[in-house]
C-alpha cells in the first residue's frame, strides 16, 4: 500500500476518522489554507479537495497548494472527472462511480486521468463510488441512477461488487449539501458486507449525525458544507471541533 492509504490504515486500527473537504469552486486559496490548518489543529485526519464543477486548472492547483502551505495533513483529490488532477497532492481518489448510467463516470474519465497520475506520481487509492438519493450535484452531473434510501440492499450490492473488482474503499454518497445524510439503516448493511473501510459522507452538519453515521458502521466521515458555510472561520473552528467530538467520541 502506499504511504497515505497506509496511514489511513495504520489510523483506522485505533479510532474512526474525519476528512474535510473542500471545494476550489467554493473557497479562494487563503480560506481553503486557514480550514486545513484549524482542521489539523482540530485533529482532523486528511483534508480531500474536489467537486463537480469548476474545480480544475490554476483554481484547484492554488487551492491545494494552499493546503499544503498551511497543514501537513495528507492531501487527497476527489475529482470530479480526469479535470481533478493536480500535482501538488499527495493522493487520488481513483474512484469509479458505479451507479452512474454513463460509462464516462466508471471507466471514461479513469483512463483519461490514468497518465496524468502516473506521470505526476500521485498515490492513487482505488474507491467504489456510490450516489444514494438525493445525490444532488454530483448525481446529477455524474448522470447517476441514485439508490433510493429505502434500499439499502442495493447498496450493499452495488458495495460489494466494488469490493470483489478490487477497489480499496467504498464511499457512500448523499450529495454534497444534502437536506439528509445517508440512512443509518443503509450503512449498518453495507458495513456488515464488506471487509473494505467504509466512507460516508453528505449532508452531515451537526457532531450528533456524525456520531449517528459512525455508530451505524462508518469508518471515515467526510464533511464540507457544515465547514465552508459555517459563516465566519470563528465558526467554522467551533464546527470543527464538534463535527470532530462527534466522530472521535
Ligand atoms: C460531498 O460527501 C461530501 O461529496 C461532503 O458533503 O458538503 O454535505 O458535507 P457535504
Amino acid at each position: 500500500l502506499g504511504r497515505v492509504e497506509s496511514y489511513i490504515h495504520e489510523k483506522l486500527k485505533r479510532e474512526k476518522l474525519h476528512f474535510v473537504l473542500i471545494d476550489p469552486d467554493d473557497v479562494t486559496p487563503d480560506v481553503a489554507g486557514e480550514i486545513a490548518r484549524m482542521s489539523e489543529e482540530v485533529g482532523v485526519d486528511a483534508i480531500m479537495v474536489g467537486g463537480s464543477t469548476g474545480a480544475e486548472g490554476d483554481v484547484l492547483d492554488g487551492v491545494v497548494k494552499a493546503i499544503k502551505e498551511s497543514s501537513s495533513l495528507p492531501t487527497i483529490l476527489f475529482p470530479g472527472s480526469h479535470g481533478g488532477i493536480s500535482r501538488h497532492a499527495d493522493a487520488i481518489f481513483f474512484m469509479s462511480l458505479l451507479n452512474s448510467t454513463n460509462p464516462f463516470f466508471i471507466t471514461g474519465s479513469q483512463a483519461l486521468g490514468a497518465f496524468t497520475v502516473k506521470r505526476y506520481g500521485i498515490e492513487p487509492i482505488p474507491m467504489a463510488y456510490l450516489i444514494v438519493e438525493p445525490g444532488e450535484t454530483v448525481g446529477w452531473v455524474g448522470d447517476a441512477k441514485p439508490i433510493p434510501r429505502h434500499k439499502p440492499k442495493i447498496a450493499a450490492a452495488y458495495a460489494l461488487a466494488g469490493q470483489y473488482l478490487g477497489m480499496r474503499l467504498v464511499y457512500l454518497e448523499a450529495g454534497s449539501g444534502s437536506p439528509k445524510p445517508v440512512p443509518s439503516e443503509m450503512i449498518s448493511l453495507v458495513k456488515h458486507v464488506i471487509d473494505v473501510p467504509l466512507i460516508v459522507g453528505g449532508g452531515i452538519r451537526t457532531g450528533e449525525q456524525a456520531r449517528n453515521a459512525v455508530k451505524a458502521g462508518a469508518d471515515i466521515i467526510v464533511t464540507g458544507t457544515a465547514i465552508e458555510k459555517a459563516g465566519s472561520l470563528e465558526k467554522a473552528r467551533e464546527k470543527l471541533e464538534e463535527l470532530n467530538k462527534g466522530i472521535k467520541g
